[in-house]
């Protein structure tokens, strides 16, 4: 089930994400992985709109149907985001990390905008779905939920929040996977000798506060690509090339009181977990206009 719809989300990523399929392609190159399934994924990514009827706490639903369980939470004052992670069922799994915009801190025009879109949204989609039929799951996931958003709106809600242009377009897609790096090979089992890697490879790093996001602990270490830019079908036609998704890095090193342990014995339990506020707010920046205008 819960494989199923983790699946179907990454083959719709890949498809609309050329930096996944080239990240894997230059790892497998390099020798750092033999195929695509030795890539530990770290967590996964999805941005909603805070509106009653949806935002985290509709979407959320899924996952905790499927077993997750919700951790701490994290907030973005500047940004106006609220955000949550989610611990996997089991290691296998992915975390998955889940933001939603406080839209009634905007300004009363962006407000309008965005509930003229999830208005069409009556009631909580989640309650009416059957979450143990994964083909309705992955369905509902790469849905449209509201009409398709003119360029004009999108343009005025980039204008004031990025991040609410991005979800009023791209929905529920995946923002983003997260290549664990730690169990890498040695030269490339740190984000900073994995950045050196990628940026030989020609990948444009996102710089918001520098390529390497430490938390104050220094034992979460993240990077992430700059989101490639997709060619956006807006109402009546008009195309526009938008922000897509991104690819991210992540390093968690072992926890003081499992120092002593040989690294065979090192598993996920021993290493730094959650997330880290300053880190993540700069990786919102991947999606954003001041990093994507150095990709293509
Ligand atoms: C999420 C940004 C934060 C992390 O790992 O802290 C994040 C987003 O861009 O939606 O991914
Ligand atoms: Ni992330």
């Amino acid at each position: 089930m819960l494989k199923d719809v983790l699946n179907g989300l990454m083959e719709r990523y890949q498809q609309r994400v050329p930096d996944v399929a080239a990240v894997i392609a230059a790892m497998i190159k390099e020798g750092i992985i033999q195929q695509a399934e030795d890539i530990e994924n770290d967590h996964i990514a999805f941005r909603t709109m805070g509106v009653p009827q949806l935002g985290v706490q509709s979407l959320e639903k899924i996952f905790l149907h499927y077993g997750y369980t919700k951790m701490e939470k994290y907030h973005f004052p500047a940004k106006k985001l609220d955000a949550w992670w989610y611990a996997p069922p089991a290691p296998q799994y992915p975390r998955i990390f889940i933001s939603e915009l406080l839209v009634e801190a905007l300004s009363p025009a962006a407000q309008q905008i965005i509930h003229s879109y999830t208005g069409e949204v009556k009631s909580d989609p989640v309650n009416a779905l059957n979450l143990d039929d994964a083909v309705a799951v992955d369905s509902f996931l790469h849905s449209s939920l509201w009409r398709t958003p003119t360029l004009a709106d999108y343009q005025l809600l980039a204008a004031e929040s990025e991040y609410a242009a991005w979800v009023i377009y791209n929905r529920y897609y995946l923002n983003h996977f997260t290549v664990s790096v730690h169990n890498l090979p040695s030269g490339y089992n740190t984000v900073a000798d994995f950045n050196v890697f990628l940026e030989k490879h020609g990948f444009q790093l996102n710089d918001a506060g520098g390529k390497i996001k430490t938390s104050p602990d220094g034992r979460l270490l993240q990077s992430a690509t700059v989101a490639g830019m997709i060619t956006a079908e807006f109402a009546g036609g008009d195309q526009f090339r938008i922000a897509g998704s991104y690819v991210e890095f992540a390093e968690r090193k072992v926890l003081p009181e499992f120092a002593h342990l040989p690294a065979g014995e090192i598993r996920r339990e021993h290493r730094r977990e959650g997330f880290e506020a300053g880190n993540a707010d700069k990786i919102f920046e991947s999606t954003y206009a001041t990093q994507t205008k150095k990709s293509s």
